[in-house]
């Protein structure tokens, strides 16, 4: 992982990498589009699907994050991160998944706490995390950052690596001591459905001084839970081949913009990986959803060129070999950028006198 100092022999660990798409091989996913979710569809959704059972002790939690932060009128950004799976059983052996290493939301956490925000953290439990991101899914092994003191008998941090850490430890400290970070997990595209709604819902007490930074990847496809077997599909019951019949997920975006935060500040992400579609994309779902900033990347390059596509056109942010060279985080830059619009943000509704 980028940032990470690489010890000089790490025999346990495979040197191949198999979560990187092939570039050459990377599918055009054109599927035709269809359309936002509206009033009926969310109804629906919400009344065909039973709520995950730990909702209600996370919308206490999250009512007591905001409640805090708002009493000192610190702005909060809901930041998304992670791939949404579809089970396709209730007891669930086999799911499909979204392609996320959890980089990008992790990432930018950690930039919007650096600048003063609150984060709630929606994340998909078990991927990267703010701060422990530069110690964990890395290809080092978390025992290669430590060492034997010198009598044998304590573990310390290994000496190359004592500087760095000690820059994240007081950071990930600070949050914690300042409560200003609430970790809020998913797995699957429903759970995630049913939390988001929430969370907007309970957010909106802080209007505009709210930013939704939607950098989840979230499965298009489902399937319902009246179509989900209870158990691990046996291949005799199916004739030895499986068949699978999703429909689409409701687009929730809409609802979301124009009902469950109506005057937060909303930024997307869209995922391509074909460059000739990418911007199009983007600015359909701009177009379709009214919202204020969406960011598109591709699968390929995603860590290293994003394009920023507003109603006023679309401007790229690239890091330069430079940068590449000394792994500058790319969130370093486009978080501190979504700020200041996020500023200016609020002073547009404060003058409209909203
Ligand atoms: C993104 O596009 C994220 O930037 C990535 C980050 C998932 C590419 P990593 O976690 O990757 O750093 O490995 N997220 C949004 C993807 C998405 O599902 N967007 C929806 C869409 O494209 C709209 S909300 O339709």
């Amino acid at each position: 992982e980028p940032g990470s100092p690489v010890p000089p022999t790490s025999p346990l660990l495979s040197r191949v990498h198999t979560s990187a798409p092939d570039t050459e091989s990377a599918i055009d996913r054109s599927i035709p589009e269809f359309p936002a979710a509206t009033p009926i569809d969310e109804d629906n959704y919400f009344r065909l699907h039973r709520p995950p059972p730990y909702l209600s002790q996370i919308s206490s939690d999250v009512a007591e994050f905001i409640n805090f932060h708002h009493r000192v009128n610190r702005k909060v950004a809901l930041v998304t991160s992670g791939g949404t799976t579809v089970p396709l059983e209730n007891n669930t052996v086999r799911f499909i998944d979204n392609f996320s290493a959890g980089t990008r939301g992790a990432t930018s956490a950690e930039y919007f706490l650096e600048k003063g925000y609150a984060v709630i953290f929606l994340h998909r439990e078990f991927s990267m995390l703010p701060y422990s991101r530069h110690y964990s899914h890395t290809t080092n092994c978390f025992l290669d950052y430590l060492t034997e003191s010198p009598d044998g008998k304590k573990v310390e941090v290994d000496e190359k690596f004592q500087k760095e850490m000690l820059v994240v430890l007081k950071k990930y400290r600070y949050a914690q001591e300042n409560n200003l970070l609430l970790m809020v997990p998913f797995t699957t595209v429903h759970q995630y459905l049913f939390t988001l709604k929430l969370i907007a819902q309970e957010m909106s007490v802080i209007g505009y001084d709210a930013i939704f930074y939607l950098a989840a990847a979230v499965s298009d496809f489902f399937l319902p839970s009246s179509r989900i077997p209870q158990h691990k599909i046996q291949s005799k019951e199916v004739g030895g081949k499986l068949v699978v019949d999703l429909e689409p997920v409701p687009k929730f975006l809409r609802r979301l913009v124009d009902s469950w935060a109506p005057i937060a500040m909303i930024v997307s992400f869209k995922l391509e990986t074909d460059n000739t579609i990418l911007i199009s994309k983007a600015r359909t779902a701009l177009k379709r959803y009214n919202h204020q900033l969406v960011i598109g990347n591709l699968l390929q390059t995603r860590k290293k060129q994003v394009v920023f596509v507003t109603a006023e056109g679309e401007r790229w942010i690239k890091l330069d070999p430079e940068q590449i060279k000394e792994n500058v985080d790319i969130e370093s830059i486009i978080v501190p950028e979504i700020i200041n619009s996020h500023n200016a943000w609020i002073e547009s509704r404060k003058r409209m006198g909203l």
